[in-house]
């Protein structure tokens, strides 16, 4: 066994996007490519020498092979010991719970969240730094910049676990021999323990919720829910929690087997990607509650009989209502959301006179304030909602919170729940329309003319509205003093409306361009509408004013949620 020192030129394009860097697996699988990406983040973060590294990901087509290489980097990059999850699996919230309760100095999680699976899908690796969250800009421009000029990695060339001495050639069957087993073993000077995945997670999560009141509610005669883990990382974690410590009946769970390619379908929980379980627990209502989450377990979709909660109404329900949770009973410090999820959480915040903040889109963006305490609760229009607990995103965690909320109110539904809410808060009609992989070029031409015609958009009418600001968001960390700018096109109606444009951070394949569309209404009598026709009229402007359709071709959006 020899450490071996690689020449490597830089591969370009390593540019982490708004979670890690995301690529077609056939981009991965490039000699050299991962090697370099991950040796860019050990240059970058020297505090993980001589300390402890979490890795582990959402089992997706590379998950192993890439565990294999990535352990033997980190061996030869003189990290002490890294604790892998069983089998390689960990989701993104477990994982940010074990870098923080094993003190880890970073993570590496390997997943390209929502996106598909397979040899033809897509992979993706994220840093989280010792907050167990997602590494900041600062540290993501700083690992771009060492793949721009990295020369070389470091290797170990030969397996020796449990004092057998293997070639690398033989990575994979090495790890189905030990990764698949809970243990510690050695490689070169490095300890690697193989941990289970689950329990961390779950004394974290355990710890916040009632669960005798979810256990009686989930014991009631004719209370039917359903947890779909869409053949992704939650089936395990799910079950744990769901079936063993909760008792629900084990076929409560589907698609619990994680698997490479996720049964073939797009592991993202949204009314669009699981349309089998919209129709038989919002269209039907053969169920009282049921929800799904993504390939790493960080997403989460609610739905109730009549209702699919839009996420950034569930962000403000939860803030309304945390008091009755116990991990949350002695109140919030404050609620953060990303720009162009809606200002329902905001509306709640106010009345509970705590804080409220608006972040660019990115995870990461909400650490430092989870950090110093300023907020308790944050949560993003693209279905993701956490806590303090731990620093991502927690599907999950979400489907507890729910679950507890529906305990701790008898009588009540998902749906009475948000009719309530809207009737004290006011509702804010929302949807988000997605074109995906459009000619890049194009994307940008149409995002520019609406860019340039901001300057002159205050004053103007979108039907009975009038347009008070337009802008390209820019933030200011407040507790850093971090800029971020170019962070996304708004059109801001006073507090009556918004349109919002940017382009996703997370495709893999030409570019997305999102429009996000929010209306309020305060009167009680109009907050049970058809959600895209009260929108009609922004989505009109959007369209327009982006001449996104003239541009691209593009009839329709490919996915609406
Ligand atoms: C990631 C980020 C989220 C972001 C979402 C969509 O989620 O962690 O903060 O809202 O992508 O980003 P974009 O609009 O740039 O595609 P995930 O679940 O994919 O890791």
């Amino acid at each position: 066994m020899s450490l071996r020192e690689v020449a490597i030129a830089p591969f370009e394009g390593q540019k982490p996007g708004t979670s890690g860097l995301r690529k077609k697996v056939t981009v991965f699988q490039q000699p050299g490519y991962l090697e370099a990406f991950v040796q860019a983040v050990f240059d970058t973060a020297p505090e993980l020498q001589g300390g402890t590294l979490v890795l582990g990901g959402d089992g997706r087509f590379f998950n192993r092979e890439a565990i294999a290489t990535i352990l033997r980097l980190a061996a030869a990059n003189g990290i002490d010991r890294v604790l892998v999850g069983q089998r390689g699996i960990l989701s993104t919230p477990a994982a940010s719970a074990v870098i923080r309760r094993h003190r880890a100095r970073g993570g590496l999680v390997l997943s390209a969240s929502h996106n598909p699976g397979g040899p033809d899908g897509d992979f993706g690796i994220k840093y989280n730094i010792a907050n167990g969250g997602p590494a900041p800009e600062a540290v993501t421009e700083a690992i771009f910049k060492r793949t721009q000029t990295i020369g070389r990695y470091r290797i170990l060339d030969a397996m020796d676990v449990k004092g057998v001495t293997m070639p690398s050639s033989v990575s994979e069957r090495m790890l189905d021999q030990w990764i698949d087993q809970v243990g510690e073993y050695r490689l070169g000077g490095m300890i690697v323990q193989v941990i289970d995945p689950v329990e961390d997670y779950a004394a974290v999560v355990g710890a916040l919720f009632d669960f005798d009141a979810i256990r009686r509610l989930i014991a009631r005669p004719g209370f039917r829910f359903r947890f779909d883990a869409m053949h992704a990382v939650t089936g395990p974690y799910a079950r744990r929690l769901l079936v063993d410590m909760l008792g629900a009946p084990a076929t409560s769970v589907i698609n619990a087997e994680p698997k490479e390619n996720f049964g073939g379908r797009h592991p993202d929980p949204n009314p669009a990607h699981a349309p089998e379980l919209y129709q038989a627990v919002v269209v039907d209502g053969t169920l009282d509650f049921a929800a799904a989450s993504d390939g790493d377990g960080d997403r989460n979709m609610i739905l109730g009989k009549g209702i699919a909660v839009s996420p950034s109404d569930s962000l403000a329900v939860l803030a309304a209502n945390a008091t009755l949770v116990p991990g949350y009973a002695r109140g919030i410090s404050g609620v953060a959301r990303s720009m162009p999820t809606s200002r329902a959480s905001d509306a709640v915040a106010a009345a509970l006179k705590v804080a409220s903040f608006e972040t660019p889109t990115g995870w990461k963006f909400f650490g430092t304030l989870l950090d110093a305490g300023r907020i308790t609760l944050c949560g993003e229009e693209s279905y993701g909602t956490s806590s303090d607990h731990v620093r991502e995103k927690d599907g999950l965690w979400a489907v507890l919170f729910w679950l507890n909320l529906l305990a701790a109110k008898p009588g009540e539904t998902v749906l009475s729940i948000l009719q309530a809410h809207w009737r004290r808060f006011g509702r804010h009609y929302y949807s988000r329309h997605d074109y995906e992989a459009v000619d890049a070029k194009q994307a940008a031409a149409a995002l520019d003319r609406l860019r340039a015609a901001l300057p002159g958009l205050p004053g103007e009418k979108i039907g009975a509205l009038t347009i008070t600001a337009a802008d390209d968001f820019a933030y200011r960390d407040p507790v850093d003093g971090s800029e971020s700018r170019g962070q996304g096109l708004r059109v801001i109606c006073g507090e009556q409306a918004r349109v919002i444009a940017r382009l996703s951070g997370t495709g893999t394949e030409g570019a997305t361009v999102r429009l996000y569309f929010e209306l309020f209404e305060s009167d009680p009598a109009r907050q049970n509408d058809d959600v895209q026709s009260r929108l009609q009229p922004l989505i009109d402007f959007a369209e327009v004013r982006t001449g996104l359709r003239e541009i691209t071709g593009r009839t329709a959006p490919d996915v609406i949620t």
